[in-house]
């Protein structure tokens, strides 16, 4: 409005201007006010346009397949320009917080929307600087309105207020209530498995084939050169401490699980995810008899892999003792971006006879990163809707 009532006023002196010289009959001077009066209006233009496009960008939720769109086409009109980044600066260090390291939390989801509140309210607990957090959602097959949840989530919390300190002293970045970003993608495979279904021991590998799939899309999409940790996170959580991501930075590891437990219902907890493993000796035996092609499953009576699962080790001691394993799952899974990056992703395919998450933790280990569990079941303890 400002702009366009100071364009305006310029055009109503122009035309006294004008009058006055046609008055005197000077066509000379005339000519040449004209053509300073068209430099300055074109200078004028060009610079509103240019500011109610940073106006516009700021703020916008950077989600969905259109708004990316529209970017690319506006990238598309402004000149190339070389981008030069060193990756050795990008480090993933037990003091991650003190450093600004970036964390990108990574969701698969198909029809979440029951979860999302949940989700979301755990998130915002976290401890660790928001400004520093990216989170990252491939919706796939999905029937409900989990998209549109998303959307207003991400929207407030891109776009809240920020918070002032005990000065209110507005201009600190450890004082931003906002997330870095939120990303939206949608990908369908097609894949549908009747709910009673799901869990069934001949569907497994299928099925966690399909998720290896949809892990590995989000990864190559989401992944940016900034990102200094990853954090495979699934929906369905109910409680996890709000200091779990530093706490599971500070063991310093390239690839690190907590324990996952879950409330029955005489409110015991019981040892969930049993995809954290490690081998033994007969395990190995066992395998070394099968076909290469025999996906290995855990919590199945059909098959006994005769494996040490995390959910049968000592739960005591040390509160932050890390304990190697050969399987992971991705329930809470953190990473340091370097291992996807150098090539341990989720194989859809038979390795070393696993798929999906368990599949890249024996990947990991074939490269020589370091898988752990710490084991303590509390502080660092998860509570799974199963
Ligand atoms: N993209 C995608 N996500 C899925 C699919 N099935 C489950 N998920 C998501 O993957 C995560 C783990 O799924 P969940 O059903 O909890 O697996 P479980 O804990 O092994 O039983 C959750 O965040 C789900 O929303 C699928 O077919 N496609
Ligand atoms: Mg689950």
């Amino acid at each position: 409005m400002e702009k366009f009532s100071s364009t305006s006023s310029s055009v109503s002196s122009f035309s006294t201007m004008l009058s006055y010289f046609a008055k005197y009959n000077n066509k000379r001077t005339m000519m040449v006010v004209l053509c300073i009066f068209t430099f300055f209006s074109l200078g004028l233009i060009t610079l509103s346009g240019t500011q109610q496009q940073v106006l516009c960008r700021s703020g916008t939720l950077s989600s969905s397949y259109s708004d990316s769109t529209t970017s690319s086409q506006d990238s598309s009109m402004a000149a190339g320009r070389v981008k030069f980044i060193d990756l050795n600066q990008l480090e993933a260090t037990s003091t991650a917080k003190e450093r600004g390291e970036k964390v990108l939390i990574l969701t698969p989801l198909k029809n979440a929307a029951k979860y999302l509140d949940r989700y979301f309210e755990l998130i915002d607990k976290l401890t660790y600087p928001k400004h520093l957090i990216s989170i990252a959602f491939l919706v796939s097959d999905t029937t409900d309105d989990t998209v549109d949840i998303i959307r207003r989530k991400a929207d407030d919390m891109l776009n809240r207020s920020v918070k002032s300190n005990e000065n209110n002293e507005r201009n600190d970045n450890r004082y931003t209530e906002r997330y870095d970003s939120v990303t939206i993608f949608e990908k369908d495979f097609d894949f549908d498995l009747p709910e009673d279904k799901r869990h069934t021991f001949e569907l497994q590998p299928l099925r966690r084939s399909f998720m290896a799939r949809s892990r590995n899309y989000l990864l190559s999409a989401a992944l940016r050169d900034d990102h200094a940790w990853v954090l495979w996170l699934d929906v369905d959580l109910v409680y996890y401490p709000d200091t779990i991501i530093e706490d599971l930075q500070s063991v310093d590891v390239d690839v690190v699980v907590p324990n996952c437990l879950r409330e029955t219902d005489d409110g015991s907890f019981w040892g969930y995810d049993k995809n954290n493993w490690q081998e033994t000796d007969k395990s190995l035996a066992i395998q070394s008899k099968l076909d290469p092609d025999h996906v290995l499953l855990e919590g199945y009576y059909e098959f006994l892999t005769e494996r040490y699962l995390m959910v049968d080790m000592p739960t005591h001691g040390d509160p932050l003792r890390k304990v190697p394993l050969d399987g992971v799952g991705a329930t809470f899974t953190l990473v340091k971006s370097h291992v996807h990056r150098e090539g341990a992703n989720f194989p859809p395919y038979v390795y070393k006879h696993q798929v999906e998450t368990e599949g890249f933790a024996k990947m990991a280990k074939a490269m020589g990163f370091g898988v752990y569990v710490i084991i303590l079941l509390f502080p660092i303890t998860l509570i799974c809707i199963f």
